[in-house]
């Protein structure tokens, strides 16, 4: 079954059923209205009360004289800011609850991974030993806390870059000084009548999006693994097939797990099971929607329902007894819909309210009592259902590919490093790495360029790493599974999945875990034999499909990381020459990474291809070529076994050797 709008046919099962029933969805939506093509090029500015000025024609400029540059670059900084100042505040939050923790104020938590706190804590440069964990909790907490009103010096996790890294920042004055303070620069030197120059303000966009990665987005990552676990493979499912005919279904959407951890919990309770059993269910079923799912999908395996698109249509199964929202990407459209169904939308954040919903507002400080209302309320609503309509369509995948994990599962507990990963890439096994990330956009087909570009780049031996709606996206078609080695990896890629039995998409998370990718490149770069920066690295950022102000963040600090970010759908700076260069180009004689929007997957793989090449050869390694691989791992194992049940005389070890 396919479909312009999505290659995905449980989307396409529901999109017809949308029909049907005569409701809008963001599909529809999509098509109905065409963007704005002055926005859409970054050609307005509605900074002040003269304008909205649209600058369309040549050489024109705003009522204060501003240039088409400096609006395209106020436009993009500003979105920076805004999708960085998302991200840490999810981080202040989880800092908040951290602190509540540790001081004994928020029951129902507690810290599960010591370990990492003790890590985190001697990052923060903090006294560990003979102290309590709880007295070290509360430091951390407040460590991780005072980054976000700090004025002067710098974050404390820029220390976790490498050297060089870090020396391109200073010397550049990239290096943040506080969270909050790079938000607000960007605030106030966009504000009608300040920075005027488009690369300027581009420079500080550059600085803002460092304090979202190596701040507050780090800091969200750490605090959620201190509180709810490090996470490590498990199986799980994904896709609307997830949601139950026969029980009651909550699900959760939205980032913040603090929330989602308690609902989980709550559904998990006998008393709630049983309370649900005398409403007719046989229990409670519990999903979830965008990045809360990916942080209790890697964490406790809890299937997911799907990615950004799929919001609306988990409501549409009619299934959906409860939807449990936070805050980001939750489109306002929920509310309207949910009234066409017996669902019922439940904003808890005291930051996001939606007109239509319920509002239970969540409180660390009392969260089983939360969730288990908010779950009683689902329960209650189950003899409301009507006709329900369940795709079956859901597929397995192996999430919980934590930075820790995956050097772990390269030697074990004793010899854990990055060492056979470089080994691997150094011999062309593994051609580069990717990091594929970033949304679903009712602009082009739901989820075909996630699945076009990363099975393109598995067939070229790149080890793809992925997180957020991008992960989720093709874990639907199977990618996220051991399988899928055999199946779509090039000869040496394949090879080193087998060894190690992972799949060749490694889920790292949701999207504040982006920063886990910071890590996993720190530690190749660091680990030796592949340079001694970020920017040496054989590998590309993707966000083939990218919709939000949080992926313009993420690709930014990418960038001022050192690495080639692609971004697909279309360019927010289009209408600007000048910005287009400063932002790739220019940013790439800075600090080494270059930002850059191509609408074409196919120019996207290309292009992702060419830099990794290029990057082999400035670090002097061999040539790829891939017909020297593929004659070990199981396929050999495989053939050897065929022909010795035929009766042909082997010997596996004598074939063995090279
Ligand atoms: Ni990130 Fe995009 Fe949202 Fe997650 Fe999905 S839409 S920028 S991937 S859920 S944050």
């Amino acid at each position: 079954m396919s479909d312009k709008r999505s290659m995905d046919p449980a989307a396409v099962e529901m999109l017809k059923r949308a029909e049907e029933m005569h409701l809008s969805t963001a599909f529809s939506r999509a098509e109905e209205m065409k963007p704005c093509p002055i926005g859409a090029d970054g050609r307005c500015c509605k900074i002040c009360n003269m304008g909205p000025c649209r600058l369309v024609k040549e050489g024109q400029t705003g009522i204060c004289g501003a240039t088409l540059e400096t609006v395209a670059a106020r436009n993009l900084a500003r979105a920076i800011a805004a999708g960085a100042s998302a991200h840490s505040d999810h981080g202040r939050d989880m800092a908040f609850a951290l602190i509540a923790v540790a001081k004994g104020e928020a029951p129902g938590y507690e810290i599960k991974d010591v370990a990492k706190l003790l890590a985190v804590a001697q990052d923060m440069g903090l006294e560990t030993e003979g102290r309590e964990v709880e007295e070290i909790a509360l430091e951390v907490g407040q460590v991780a806390l005072s980054q976000f009103g700090q004025q002067r010096g710098e974050l404390i996790y820029l220390s976790r870059a490498p050297e060089p890294r870090q020396e391109i920042w200073r010397k550049l004055k990239l290096a943040p000084r506080g969270i909050d303070r790079e938000v607000v620069d960007i605030l106030h030197r966009t504000h009608m009548g300040d920075d005027q120059d488009a690369e300027h303000i581009l420079h500080q966009a550059l600085r803002c999006s460092l304090a979202d990665g190596w701040g507050g987005s780090m800091i969200a990552t750490d605090v959620s693994d201190i509180l709810f676990g490090t996470p490590s493979p498990l199986v799980t499912k994904v896709n609307l097939g997830v949601l139950k005919e026969d029980e009651v279904n909550v699900v959760i959407h939205g980032h913040e797990p603090t929330l989602s951890m308690a609902v989980v919990d709550a559904t998990r309770d006998p008393e709630l099971i049983e309370y649900a059993k005398s409403k007719g269910a046989k229990g409670i079923n519990i999903a979830g929607i965008c990045c809360t799912s990916n942080e209790t999908l890697m964490r406790q395996g809890v299937p997911s329902a799907g990615n950004f698109l799929h919001q609306e249509l988990a409501i549409i199964t009619g299934a959906v007894e409860a939807m449990v929202v936070d805050v980001q990407c939750i489109m306002q459209a929920l509310s309207d819909l949910s009234d066409k169904f017996h669902t019922k939308l439940v904003t808890t954040s005291p930051k996001v309210k939606i007109k239509g919903a319920t509002h239970i507002e969540f409180d660390e400080h009392r969260a089983p009592e939360v969730a288990r209302e908010i779950v009683r309320l689902a329960i209650d609503n189950y003899p409301n259902r009507r006709e329900v309509h369940i795709p079956e369509v859901l597929a397995d995948l192996v999430p919980g590919f934590s930075h820790e994990y995956i050097r772990y599962m390269q030697g074990g507990y004793y010899r854990a490093s990055f060492r056979p990963l470089n080994d691997a890439v150094i011999a062309g096994r593994v051609r580069g790495a990717a990091g594929v990330v970033g949304c679903n956009n009712p602009r082009v087909c739901q989820d075909e360029a996630h699945h076009y570009i990363v099975t393109e780049l598995l067939k070229n031996d790149v080890l793809v790493v992925q997180t957020g709606c991008g992960a989720i996206a093709n874990a639907k078609y199977g990618l996220l599974q051991g399988e899928a080695a055999l199946e779509y990896a090039g000869p040496g890629l394949r090879e080193v999945c087998e060894t190690i039995g992972i799949p060749p998409v490694l889920h790292m998370g949701s999207c504040v875990d982006n920063t886990r990718i910071l890590t996993l490149l720190t530690e190749m770069a660091t680990e030796g034999g592949l340079g001694s920066d970020i920017s040496d690295i054989p590998g590309v950022g993707i966000a083939p499909e990218w919709m939000s102000e949080k992926a313009l963040a993420i690709g930014a600090y990418f960038v001022a990381s050192g690495v080639y970010v692609l971004f697909g759908v279309s360019s927010p700076v289009e209408g600007s020459e000048e910005v287009t260069r400063v932002i790739s180009q220019g940013w790439e004689e800075k600090v080494g990474g270059k930002l850059e929007f191509e609408p074409d997957p196919g120019k996207i793989v290309e292009k992702s291809l060419e830099h990794i090449d290029k990057k082999r050869k400035a670090l002097g390694l061999v040539e790829y070529d891939p017909s020297r691989f593929g004659r070990s791992g199981d396929r050999r194992m495989q053939e050897w076994l065929e022909r010795r049940e035929k009766g042909e005389p082997v010997s596996l070890y004598k074939e063995a050797a090279p």
